[in-house]
């Protein structure tokens, strides 16, 4: 089961942050799929609802020191 959400990241302060941003995101357990677009500062993660909450994705960005604001 594949469920897609849409994260604003705020407090991006360089480029690496999206690599970042997306590597600790793959990490997770439950995460197929998360890219970060620079354009918008928005991450779009794939994952399984059943094995990990949108409220723990966004936990996750906000514990490396960035702003997470579910967009849909
Ligand atoms: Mo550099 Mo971006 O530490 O968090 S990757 S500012």
């Amino acid at each position: 089961y594949t469920r897609i959400c849409r994260i604003l990241i705020k407090g991006m302060p360089c480029t690496a942050c999206y690599s970042k941003v997306e590597s600790i995101l793959r990490a997770i357990r439950g995460v197929h799929r998360a890219q970060v677009a620079s354009a918008t500062d928005e991450a779009e993660v794939h994952y399984d609802p059943l094995i990990v909450s949108h409220d723990q994705l966004m936990k996750t960005i906000e514990d490396i020191g960035f702003e997470a604001i579910l967009i849909s």
